[in-house]
């Protein structure tokens, strides 16, 4: 949009009093917040009523993203940026005295996801908005989002995450758009007379389910796509016989909070509760929507919408879409589910067994009586005709309804025409391994689509002094179209470029450097090596041998602190899940070590180590431009794809990697020569798996450093893990190190000494650094949605 900075100094003055009846001079950064935010919702206000407005109009095909997690961060930059207007807006807030990114540190990070799965929502949003396809989410408005991490004595502390507090500028309530959702009670179904059974209820519970729209904004163009978020609410009208206290808490409870896991299922009620009410809400408003909207019979609904289920959390999606389609649109069976599997389709995210969701048939049962109905009768049917097709010994294995459970992978699965991976090696492995006889059944319905990250916020917003050179060196086309970055190849020979390249690196360690000091009290030098590991504790990833190489380098100053070595400090960022204790383990050592490591004299500038805590979005905005390295070093096949992986290789940092995810294709992207790989193939895993003939023990008993590290935390080399320590020592010898931490620990040391040297020689790392970048081209998340919209959906982007 066009801006001049006089006209937005004007509109920003004159909402300050209007809003908060307060002059310039006297308002708090809360108030100017509060104005900034508001003006921008003007700006773009008009443009998202008239994006609506061409949608219903044009009869154009929209998809819906159902995802149980969205993690956009904050709000404001990206809005300003996709509205051309961020620099304007700063100028013109610089002219009034303010610093733009001082307030801006006054909105709260919007955190209603754990992780990959959430922020992968998040960069889609944001990509099919600036791609013009009109794709819209669907999700839950969680009163506390992910709670905050303090770390208290090297602890992990939960504190809740309420950040409506202030309430959030960017949604609107729609309460007239609101929909209920009804659980329990008794379902039997009655002849209506022409052949239809219709169903009756009583005794239900019933939750009103109220929508909030958040724009989401596209860059540089007219689309404004919608976000809408579920708030559970006391229906208005309710049955006397409810209204009591319990009932009325466990309404508000249902939108209340985020489960923090995200990585192990535990099958609770709350949380099926969760997932049948965003499902249930969100469909019946694209039906609704649908009916006041289009002249075509429902029938032909699958030439207009396209649902998407992020995970097996919405799986629910498939059996709801019946029930409506059945019963309130009195649809025949055969003909509903056609249309369902057109509209359905499926991202797997984890092949972690612990992870897939399984509900008890009895829970399904009596809190969702007659989808559970539908769901018997979907795996009936299709035993009935798959059986003389595909055999007996396949049909079983596939099924939704086993052993009193129901399969919600499965029922994604048979539910929909489209079931994809995250990376090529995680798709692979779904087709010929963990989901082989779906793949035998269903082999056209299967298909990758690599990750990608909104390249604009991990460059543009995060990474200005790169940007700028950027800019300067291959012009401003890549700001729009990252395979621009493409050009800086033929710069890597030109000294001026890598010398700038080198200096927007150390602006960005600066930056960090002093966010360290401030939050941790920890004094780094920004010319030591930035070695960075941020993403969620999971004994998968392999936080621990990053630990035990730190280990290493710990002795090694220790017997000789007066050899010359490469400055080296470690951040870490990593939230645990509250209850997953072997995590929280880790965390405690880490912090334990940085503590012996940053006040021992002997060691000095040589090793420092950083544990930064409450680990979030905005908090990566400000670590990843820093880095020097990327820790990617899960075991291989165990990380579906990452994606912090990309946003590293974008900012200029080097990969210490395994072959696993998504990391096979950066490196492939960047040349292996540019990265530093290491560790057990996939297939060496599972040779292993095969022949069970793993023992780490061995390792420990015949690995003189290895079993020196190990002993550091069970004898009081590191002080105040006794606990802790025993666990994690116990978990990697004793019970046989389930993430063959211990046989990659060699191989990981290599490609540590490999990396450290290339890091002397300045300039061929700022060569790798960037060949990272300019193949990064790849991994924006537009290039990830377009494939989506193409193959999945049949969505066409607006012209
Ligand atoms: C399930 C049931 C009950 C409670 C919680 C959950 C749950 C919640 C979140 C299970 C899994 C998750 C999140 C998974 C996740 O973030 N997976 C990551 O997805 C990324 C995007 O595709 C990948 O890059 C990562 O490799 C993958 O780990």
């Amino acid at each position: 949009m066009k801006l001049s900075t006089e006209q937005f100094k004007h509109d920003f003055e004159e909402r300050l009093t209007s809003k908060f009846a307060i002059e310039l001079a006297k308002a708090g950064a809360q108030e100017k917040y509060g104005a900034l935010s508001s003006v921008v919702k003007n700006y773009y206000s008009s443009i998202w009523a008239a994006d609506n407005h061409y949608k219903d109009e044009s009869n154009k095909k929209q998809a819906y993203y159902f995802s149980i997690e969205f993690l956009p961060g904050k709000m404001l930059k990206s809005n300003l940026l996709n509205l051309g207007i961020l620099d304007t807006v700063r100028e013109g807030l610089s002219d009034l005295g303010i610093d733009l990114d001082e307030i801006a540190l006054e909105e709260p990070d919007m955190a209603i996801g754990n992780g990959g799965l959430g922020r992968l929502a998040s960069c889609f949003m944001d990509s099919a908005a600036s791609t013009g396809l009109p794709l819209n989410g669907n999700g839950i408005r969680y009163r506390y989002g992910l709670f905050k991490q303090k770390i208290v004595d090297g602890f992990q502390v939960e504190l809740p995450d309420s950040w409506l507090d202030n309430g959030n500028p960017w949604e609107v309530r729609r309460y007239d758009k609101a929909v209920e959702v009804c659980f329990g009670g008794e379902v039997w179904l009655e002849d209506d007379g022409e052949g239809h059974f219709i169903p009756h209820y009583q005794n239900q519970e019933r939750v009103l389910a109220v929508p909030y729209d958040t724009p989401m904004v596209g860059f540089e163009n007219t689309t404004v796509n919608n976000m809408c978020l579920w708030r559970s609410e006391v229906p208005k009208d309710l049955d006397l016989r409810f209204q009591n206290l319990e009932y009325m808490n466990q309404t508000a409870m249902l939108s209340s909070e985020l489960y923090p896991n995200d990585s192990d299922y535990n099958g609770q009620l709350l949380r099926l509760k969760q997932e049948y009410f965003f499902v249930s809400a969100g469909l019946q408003r694209i039906l609704h929507h649908y009916k006041a909207t289009k002249q075509a019979p429902i029938t032909h609904i699958s030439d207009f919408i396209s649902v998407h289920i992020n995970d097996t959390h919405p799986a629910l999606c498939v059996a709801e879409f019946m029930r409506l389609l059945i019963d309130e649109y009195r649809i025949t069976w055969e003909r509903a589910w056609n249309i369902t599997v057109k509209v359905m389709s499926y991202t797997n995210h984890t092949i972690l067994s612990e992870a897939l969701e399984k509900w008890p048939e009895e829970m399904v049962k009596s809190l969702l009586p007659r989808l559970y109905q539908i769901i018997i009768e979907i795996d009936r049917r299709r035993t009935a005709e798959l059986l003389p097709k595909v055999g007996a010994k396949l049909v079983h294995s596939t099924r939704i309804v086993k052993d009193g459970q129901i399969h919600m992978a499965h029922l994604a699965i048979i539910g929909s025409h489209s079931t994809n991976g995250v990376a090529k090696l995680h798709s692979d492995l779904l087709k010929d391994v963990e989901l082989h006889d779906f793949y035998l059944i269903y082999p056209e319905r299967f298909n990758n689509k690599t990750n990608g990250i909104a390249d604009r916020r991990w460059s543009q917003i995060a990474n200005e002094p790169l940007s700028k050179v950027l800019d300067e060196t291959i012009g401003k086309k890549w700001r729009s179209d990252l395979k621009e970055l493409k050009l800086l190849e033929s710069y890597k020979e030109d000294d001026a470029t890598l010398q700038r390249l080198q200096e927007a690196k150390y602006e960005d360690k600066v930056k960090l450097a002093k966010l360290i000091e401030e939050r941790n009290g920890i004094v780094v030098n920004p010319t030591a090596l930035f070695d960075v590991q941020v993403k969620r504790l999971h004994a998968y990833k392999r936080q621990l041998l990053n630990v035990f190489h730190i280990m290493k380098l710990y002795f090694e100053i220790k017997e000789n602190p007066t050899a010359d070595r490469t400055a080296r400090v470690h951040i870490f960022g990593a939230k645990a899940a509250p209850g997953y204790h072997y995590a929280k383990a880790i965390i405690k050592c880490i912090n334990e070590i940085a503590r012996l490591i940053n006040n021992d004299p002997d060691i000095g500038d040589q090793l420092k180590v950083v544990f930064l805590e409450n680990y979030n979005v905005s908090l990566a905005e400000v670590i990843i431009p820093a880095a020097n390295v990327g820790e990617q070093i899960s075991l291989a096949s165990k990380e579906a794809s990452g994606t912090s992986n990309m946003k590293f290789m974008l900012n200029g940092a080097l990969t210490i990697g395994t072959l696993d995810g998504a990391n096979i294709e950066i490196f492939e992207a960047a040349g292996y020569e540019n990265g530093f790989v290491f560790g057990l193939t996939k297939d060496e895993v599972y040779d292993y798996y095969k022949n069970s003939n793993y023992n780490s023990r061995d390792i420990y008993e015949q690995n003189p450093l290895v079993h020196r590290i190990l002993d550091a935390f069970v004898d009081g080399t590191i002080p105040n893990i006794s606990a802790e320590g025993q666990q994690i020592f116990d978990s990697l010898t004793t019970y046989n190190d389930e993430y063959f931490v211990l046989r990659d620990f060699n191989d990981y040391v290599r490609a540590q000494e490999a990396l450290e040297k290339c890091y002397q020689d300045q300039k061929a790392w700022t060569q790798a650094a960037l060949m990272n970048i300019a193949n990064a081209g790849h991994f924006s998340s537009d290039r990830t949605i377009r494939e989506y919209a193409d193959d999945i959906w049949h969505i066409k982007a607006k012209k």
